[in-house]
Order: structure tokens, then C-alpha cells, then sequence
């Protein structure tokens, strides 16, 4: 038996692994026990990456579509032919409209620099992430308050006295050190407050629980900053020194007292007073947790810059306990990894399709872009035609609100190809799918992981592909060469590639070697708060007041608006993870899939008992875009303004028979509409009816 050190990819937090092998076959998969704050756990996901590995329904072969868009008639071709082929359709679609014409979305990964970097060479501006419809709102509230996006950003929940989670549902929306470092705090006598219209499994732990109306988070956090404030609980020292617009902020948050605050919350309005109490007393080591996905509501960028504000009134930015500016391999006094960025690339002079950091979208980033913009650009060819899509590790089609429009505008592109491991819905539509070696097939790019102690960890291959598959990186290369620009992709191997990243550190592929990473520093780096705080907005401190948003014309506080109850029969769509599952990659994995098969309607028991609905009956759940079927689980537990399900389900791809037609999908009844200053999507601002199906 050979031990692998490497990094899990059944979703995207990327534990570090060690996967047991014998005889080119993975026999058992655990936690990276040299890893800090791991000590060999892993989650159920990542345990089930044998059950990836072994999946007789994964991608094996290139595919060409030969019947029409979501047919299912596919011809396995060899790589050359795929890669041709694409090659040949790209260039088609760029000697008829120009390269900005081709958009590339991606679940953000190890090889983005690549994926970066092909789109620079061909010249279109048009590189997607995920990143809007996670926390693209989030991003925007860090930038306009520090002037750092949210990846710059950590929690230190091992030091902290007090965490306030905002839906923030660690416990099963999970992160394995977090929740380990969390559980080690709470033992040495940290609280747990939780805020959500529902109780999750991490309510449980909580110290208080508290049920707020759907959408009013913005008020229950200027009541907060009413009491801060007018008690003094604030760190006057730091927000003398760091703050901008506090005197505003003082004047502004007057009128949002806790009483006027219980009635649009629900939450007392003694419940309120009692925490902004606790936080005063543990801070500066306290955490108002700003969450991970925040695309929720319209509103959504000033509930993030709300929660952010609260930790700048505790003092607790960058102070043990607190949250954090993530130090990379700089900070520790080493050289950063190299990427392909990093060369002299050709100039791309078009603007973004989707009009992120121009004009007509000053404030998200167009580093990442506004991917579910994408449809409606397409549709209307608005400001310009976009016909070809390159897809890598990402389902847009599931992970865009609205699935039919998405579909609608998908179906109108002249050239789709997805590079996955699964039949995505959006490879089900697409022209040609390339299928990569899973992450125990093959590695990737080095990961630098920037923290208070920054360090670089590595995905190897562990076992050889079980089909003809092949790596992205090689797949981006091979594609490069064949439009003419490989010399932007100078390695021919894995080793080539970490090699070209080492490159001037000093640190050798064979320093990973013994426990599969590479620590830059023995101390947590923390900068010196009287005059060490390095922060990156114009004013170089904290903006209450923004520059970002007030030269870009929006308002910095804006007036609170009440969030009207749903209408008679009515229910807010909420929506959210599972332990057993990652969004919409694993329902088909054999062993999750018996986990979890399919996903329920939550309904406040009452609400349910008006409408006539038994628990674990098959109800009809209707949007304003679409219908689905999906058993009730008829509950306490959530709010009566509310019904949620579990993000990822309701599959419309016949190959995928495990997961074909289970429950419903959130993305088919959501509509497509976004936080156009911070730039998510309002996944939950739809409203929807529920009736029994005999
Ligand atoms: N309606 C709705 N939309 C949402 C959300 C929601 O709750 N509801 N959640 C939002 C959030 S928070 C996020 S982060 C995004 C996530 O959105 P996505 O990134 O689209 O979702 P994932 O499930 O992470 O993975 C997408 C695809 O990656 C493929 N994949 C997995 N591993 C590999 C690999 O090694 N190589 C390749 N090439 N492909 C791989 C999977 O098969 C899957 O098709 O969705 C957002 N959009
Ligand atoms: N198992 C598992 N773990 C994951 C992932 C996964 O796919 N599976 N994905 C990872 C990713 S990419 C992300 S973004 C994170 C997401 O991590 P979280 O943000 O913790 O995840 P969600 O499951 O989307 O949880 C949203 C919660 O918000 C609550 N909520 C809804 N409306 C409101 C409201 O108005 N106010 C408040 N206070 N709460 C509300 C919902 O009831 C739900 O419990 O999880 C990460 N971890
Ligand atoms: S949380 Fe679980 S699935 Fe995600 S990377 Fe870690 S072990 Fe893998
Ligand atoms: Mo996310």
C-alpha cells in the first residue's frame, strides 16, 4: 500500500488528502494527517471520491453531438478528431465575429491562470467564473469597504470568543478545518450565535438561535449598529484610527432602533440588545461572520457591507480571534509561485460583454464577471453577438437562475464545448464534450493557500485514468497549439508546469514529497493594528463612506427598505447545501446518491396544514417560471413566510439515471434577476405557490 498526499476535489474547499493505493487502485481516502487543522478527518463527499473513481456513468471518451442539441446521440471520437474539431469551430466563430464572440465560464480552479491565459491569447475579454452566483455581492462589499475581495479574507475561528453566523450553516454546508477549528472553540467556551429563517443542523450547536423573517438581515444589523453605537461597545480606537463615515453611520443607524427592528425581524428586540452586549464584551476577538454565498436578494452587496461594518465597530479586523488579510508567500518574505499571467500576453482592448467594470457596471468584478448575465447578452446579441462557449468545470445551465431562458439562450450559441467529468445538463447541450481524468487521475497546478500562515500544496495523481481522459491543462494546451498561440502554454508535462510555478522560489517538487505540502512560515502573520494595517481603498482606510460606490453614483447607506410579506398563498424560495452533496456535481455518485436520492420541500407546518399537505407527500411547486414535483417534509423548523430545498436536483439528463428526475430544481423556478451593484444573482428573490398532487 502507497499513501498519496494530495488535495480532494469532491468540492471546491480542496482538503488536503492522503489516498491509500495498491496495485494502481484506490483502496481507502482520508484526511492529510500532516495537515494543521485536518488531523486526517474527511467528510462524506470526500471519502465517496473512490465511488467517483469507480462510477460507470462518469465521461469516458470525447463526444460529438450528432442528433440534435440535448438529444443524447453522441459519437465517440479520438482526442485528435474533438480537439480539431474545436479548434476548427473556435476559429470559425472568431474570423466571423471576432474573438470576443467566444466566452469561457469556469468554476474558479487550480489551472484558472490557464484558462485565464488562453482567452487573453485568442483576444476575447470574455473569461466567466462562478464567482457572481456564489458571493460575487460579498466580493463587491469587501472592495468597497477594504478594498480587498473576499478571497483576501479569512476567519480565525481557533482564537475567537464569539461567532455570528448569518445562515452561514457550517455544519453542513461544509469546510472541514473551519469546523473543526469552530467545535475546538466552542469546547474552550467561544459562543455560537445563528441567524436563519431556518434550523439547520448548525443552529443545533448554537449557544442562541435566532429566527429571523426571510430577507431582513439589513434591518436586524442596523438595529445592532444602533446599539453599538449609542452604548459605546465599539473599539474607539481603532475606529478613530481606521474607519472613514463613522460620524454617518452614528447620525444614520439613529432612527433603527431594536423595536422599530423586532417588527420588521421578528427577532425581540431584547435579543438584539443582548447580542450587541455579548459582541462588545468579547471583541475584538469576535467574528461577524460575512458568509460565503451571499446571492440572495437585491439588496444583498448592503447586508454584506452591514455584517463587515459590525466587525470594523468591534475592532476585530485583523486581530486575533477576528478576521483576517490572508498573507501570501510575499507577506512570509518568499517569492510567489509563477503563472502563466504573469507573461507578456497580448493586449485585449474589447470591453466585457456583460459590461462588468464599465460604465454600465462599475462596481462587481470583472476579474470574475457577471456570468448570469451571460444569457440575456446572448439572446439579444446586447452589446455584442457572443456565439461560442467554452465551458470548463462549471454547469452553468444549473447554476444560472432560470434554467429555461438559460437554455433558450444556449440553444442560439453556434458552438458549445464543456470540458467535465459528468453529463452536465450544459454538456448535454453542448457540441462536443472533453472529458478530464478526475483528481485521482491526475494532478494540476500548485495551490498557493494564502492565511496566517501561507503555504503550497499539491494535487498528484494517484492512480492511472480508468478511461480515455486527460488533464485540463493538457486539454487547454493542445487546444492553444491548434489556434495558433502555444507558445503562451511553455510546459509539456505536469512536471513542466510545477516546474514553470517553482521556478526562482527555491522550493523543489521533491519538498513536497513527505507530507504533500509546503509551509512559508512556522508563525501566524498578523499586521501590527496601530499603524501596521495595510488596507488597499483609496483612503487606505475602512470606507463606510465608499469611494467604489459613491463616485459609481450608488448610495454607501442606503435608506432600509421593509420587506413586504409573500402575498395570501404565497412562500419565498430559499434555497441551500446538504452534507451529502456539492451543488449539482455529485447526485448521480453512486454512493452519495444512496445518501441523499433526492431533495424535500421544507414547509412550515402550519402553512402546510391550511393547504392540505401531509409530510412526505408529493407536492407541485409553481414559479412565475416554471413547475416542479417534490416530496414535502412538513416541519417547525422553517419560518412560515418560507419553503427551502437543497440546491443541485430535478435532473434533466437521462445518462445519469441514479439522479435523472428526482426531486425538484431550485434553478428551474428561480428567476434571473441580480444585485446589479454588488453582482449576484437573487437566487431567493422568487416567490412561489405549493399544491398537493394526488
Ligand atoms: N440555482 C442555483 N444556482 C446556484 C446556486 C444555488 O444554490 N442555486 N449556488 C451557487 C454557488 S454558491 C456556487 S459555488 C455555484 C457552483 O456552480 P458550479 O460550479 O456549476 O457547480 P459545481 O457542482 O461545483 O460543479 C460544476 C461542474 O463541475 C464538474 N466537475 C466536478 N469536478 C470536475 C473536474 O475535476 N473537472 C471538470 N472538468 N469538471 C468537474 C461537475 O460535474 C459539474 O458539472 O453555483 C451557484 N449557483
Ligand atoms: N456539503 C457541502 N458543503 C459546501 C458546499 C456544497 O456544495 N456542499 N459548497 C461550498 C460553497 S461553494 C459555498 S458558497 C458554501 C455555502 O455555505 P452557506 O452560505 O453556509 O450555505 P447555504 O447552504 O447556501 O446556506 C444558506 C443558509 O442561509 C439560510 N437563509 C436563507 N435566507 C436567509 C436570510 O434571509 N437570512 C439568513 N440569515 N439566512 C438565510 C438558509 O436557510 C440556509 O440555511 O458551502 C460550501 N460548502
Ligand atoms: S469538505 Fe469534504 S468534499 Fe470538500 S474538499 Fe473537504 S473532504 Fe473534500
Ligand atoms: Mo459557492
Amino acid at each position: 500500500m502507497q499513501d498519496v498526499f494530495s488535495i480532494c476535489l469532491m468540492c471546491t474547499v480542496r482538503c488536503p488528502i492522503k489516498v491509500m493505493v495498491e496495485n494502481d487502485d484506490v483502496k481507502l481516502i482520508e484526511g492529510n494527517p500532516h495537515a494543521p487543522g485536518i488531523e486526517g478527518s474527511i467528510c462524506p463527499k470526500g471519502a465517496a471520491g473512490v465511488s467517483l473513481l469507480n462510477d460507470n456513468q462518469r465521461l469516458e471518451k470525447p463526444l460529438l453531438r450528432t442528433g440534435p442539441r440535448g438529444s443524447g446521440q453522441w459519437r465517440e471520437v479520438t482526442w485528435e478528431e474533438a480537439l480539431d474539431y474545436v479548434a476548427e469551430k473556435l476559429q470559425e466563430i472568431k474570423d466571423n465575429y471576432g474573438a470576443r464572440a467566444i466566452a469561457l465560464t469556469e468554476r474558479a480552479h487550480l489551472n484558472s491562470h490557464i484558462s485565464k491565459t488562453f482567452m487573453r491569447a485568442i483576444g476575447s475579454p470574455n473569461y466567466f467564473t462562478h464567482d457572481a452566483c456564489c458571493k460575487g455581492s460579498l466580493n463587491t462589499a469587501f472592495r468597497s469597504l477594504t478594498g480587498y475581495t473576499d478571497a483576501g479574507v479569512g476567519v480565525d475561528l481557533a482564537r475567537t470568543k464569539h461567532v455570528i453566523l448569518y445562515g452561514r450553516n457550517y455544519f453542513e454546508s461544509f469546510e472541514l478545518k473551519a469546523v473543526k477549528q469552530l467545535t475546538k472553540a466552542m469546547e474552550k467556551g467561544a459562543r455560537l450565535t445563528y441567524i436563519d429563517p431556518r434550523i439547520t443542523v448548525t443552529a443545533t450547536k448554537a449557544d442562541k438561535y435566532l429566527m429571523i423573517r426571510p430577507g431582513t438581515d439589513l434591518a436586524l444589523n442596523y438595529a445592532l449598529m444602533h446599539v453599538i453605537i449609542k452604548e459605546g461597545l465599539y473599539d474607539k480606537e481603532y475606529v478613530s484610527r481606521w474607519v472613514i463615515g463613522f460620524e454617518a453611520l452614528k447620525d444614520f443607524v439613529q432612527p433603527y432602533t431594536p423595536q422599530w427592528a423586532e417588527q420588521e425581524t421578528g427577532i425581540p428586540a431584547r435579543e438584539i440588545v443582548s447580542l450587541a452586549r455579548a459582541a462588545g464584551t468579547a471583541k475584538p476577538a469576535v467574528i461577524f461572520h460575512y458568509g460565503y454565498r451571499s446571492a440572495h436578494y437585491t439588496n444583498e452587496i448592503y447586508v454584506r457591507r452591514s455584517i463587515i461594518m459590525l466587525n470594523a465597530l468591534m475592532g476585530s479586523i485583523e486581530a486575533p480571534g477576528g478576521i483576517f488579510f490572508k498573507k501570501g508567500a510575499k507577506d512570509a518574505g518568499k517569492l510567489p509561485l509563477r503563472k502563466l499571467t504573469d507573461q507578456q500576453l497580448p493586449p485585449v482592448n474589447e470591453a466585457r460583454c456583460d459590461g462588468a467594470g464599465t460604465p454600465q457596471l462599475p462596481t462587481p468584478d470583472p476579474a470574475n464577471g457577471v456570468v448570469q448575465l451571460l444569457p440575456k447578452v446572448i439572446l439579444e446579441e446586447d452589446p455584442y453577438p457572443v456565439k461560442g462557449l467554452i465551458v470548463w468545470r462549471h454547469d452553468p445551465l444549473l447554476s444560472i437562475p432560470d434554467y429555461e431562458y438559460t437554455k433558450r439562450a444556449f440553444n442560439n450559441l453556434d458552438f458549445i464545448v464543456a470540458i467535465d467529468i459528468n453529463f452536465s445538463e450544459t454538456a448535454w447541450q453542448a457540441d462536443v464534450i472533453l472529458p478530464e481524468s478526475i483528481y485521482l487521475e491526475r494532478g494540476d497546478s500548485i495551490q498557493e493557500v494564502n492565511g496566517l500562515k501561507p503555504a503550497l500544496f499539491m494535487r498528484k495523481p494517484a492512480v492511472s485514468p480508468r478511461h480515455d481522459t486527460k488533464p485540463g491543462w493538457e486539454i487547454i494546451k493542445k487546444l492553444a497549439e491548434r489556434l495558433g498561440i502555444g507558445q503562451f502554454f511553455p510546459y509539456n508535462s505536469l512536471e513542466d508546469l510545477w516546474a514553470y510555478q517553482l521556478e526562482g522560489t527555491g522550493i523543489t517538487v521533491e519538498d513536497f514529497a513527505t507530507t504533500g505540502f509546503v509551509t512559508l512560515t512556522e508563525e501566524p502573520i498578523l499586521w501590527e493594528r496601530r499603524n501596521g494595517l495595510k488596507f488597499k481603498t483609496p483612503s487606505g482606510k475602512i470606507e463606510f463612506i465608499s469611494s467604489l460606490l459613491e463616485e459609481s453614483g450608488f448610495p454607501s447607506l442606503p435608506v432600509y427598505e421593509p420587506v413586504n410579506p409573500p402575498a395570501e398563498g404565497h412562500f419565498r424560495l430559499m434555497i441551500g447545501r446538504n452534507i451529502a452533496h456539492t451543488h449539482v456535481s455529485t447526485q448521480n455518485n453512486p454512493l452519495l446518491n444512496e445518501l441523499m436520492p433526492e431533495n424535500l420541500l421544507w414547509i412550515n407546518s402550519r402553512a402546510a396544514e391550511k393547504l392540505n399537505i401531509q409530510n412526505g407527500q408529493t407536492v407541485e411547486v409553481i414559479s412565475s417560471r416554471g413547475k416542479d414535483t417534490i416530496r414535502a417534509f412538513v416541519t417547525d423548523l422553517i419560518h412560515p413566510e418560507a419553503v427551502f430545498m437543497v440546491h443541485g436536483f430535478g435532473r434533466r439528463v437521462p445518462a445519469q439515471t441514479r439522479c435523472f428526475s428526482k426531486g425538484a430544481s431550485d434553478t428551474l423556478l428561480q428567476e434571473n434577476i441580480s444585485d446589479m451593484i454588488g453582482g449576484s444573482p437573487a437566487l431567493q428573490h422568487v416567490y412561489v405557490t405549493v399544491r398537493p398532487v394526488n
